[in-house]
């Protein structure tokens, strides 16, 4: 069954997070990229005018092919987004695992929600290129971002296609991203042994930098879809 195989899973996972803008998630994906050499691809880094969500998942394949796990860097924050990643990429890696990064968004947790993600997002503005071309202040970006989070739908495990995850990883938006990040790694090794097979588990010191590192580099993307 499923917890015998996990253990023997070596390749072809597939990191999904549900999320909205602000959370952390490109954080988390250029960290795990420096500490394991894992695969990333940004939503907004697609840029075919027709197909965009065939030509995404298309690229997360491509990432599996010389990476053991990659992370699909979107919002995902729809139940047809994740069925459509799910379906599109089993279709090419019938044998991926995917592990949903579930930033958890309560309604209850709203505001505390928009207050760390606004924060973040707000106060790097001045490195923003498109907030700092003048094209979008920061009302119209609090807009967009709360437009993510009503439209955002809860990961249901029992569900489709949210049954589709071989795991949920439960995050709070609200922590560090340095916080999330260990939790991310201690469940990944837990579950997925072998995915590590020959790295040492990283030291304290090792994420802190991989997460100051992922912070310099940033680059906030604000788009509708
Ligand atoms: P997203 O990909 O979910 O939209 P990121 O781009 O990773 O979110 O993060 C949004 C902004 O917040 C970036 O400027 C990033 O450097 C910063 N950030 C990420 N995690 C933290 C944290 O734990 N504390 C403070 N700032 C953070």
């Amino acid at each position: 069954d499923g917890e015998v195989t996990n253990d023997n899973v070596d390749r072809d996972v597939v990191i999904v997070p549900a999320a909205t803008i602000g959370c952390g998630k490109t954080t988390i994906a250029l960290s795990l990229r420096s500490l394991f050499g894992w695969g990333h691809v940004q939503n907004d880094n697609i840029t075919v005018q027709k197909g965009k969500p065939r030509a995404f998942a298309n690229a997360c394949c491509k990432e599996l092919e010389e990476r053991p796990a990659m992370v699909a860097d979107r919002n995902n924050h729809q139940k047809r987004e994740r069925k459509q990643l799910i379906e599109d990429i089993s279709r090419t890696v019938p044998n991926a695992h995917f592990v949903c990064l579930n930033y958890v968004h309560d309604r209850s947790n709203y505001n505390s929600i928009r207050a760390a993600t606004r924060e973040r997002v707000l106060s790097r503005g001045d490195n923003h290129q498109t907030i700092q071309a003048g094209s979008k202040g920061p009302d119209a970006v609090i807009e967009i971002m709360e437009g993510f989070m009503h439209r955002f739908e809860p990961v249901d495990p029992e569900s489709s296609p949210d049954d589709g995850f071989h795991m949920v990883i439960d995050i709070d938006p609200t922590a560090s991203s340095r916080d999330n990040l260990e939790i991310v790694i201690n469940r990944l090794y837990a579950e997925y042994p072998k995915l590590f097979a020959g790295q040492d588990m990283p030291s304290s010191e090792d994420m802190d930098a991989a997460i100051d590192a992922a912070m310099k580099d940033y680059t906030v993307d604000i788009k509708h879809e």
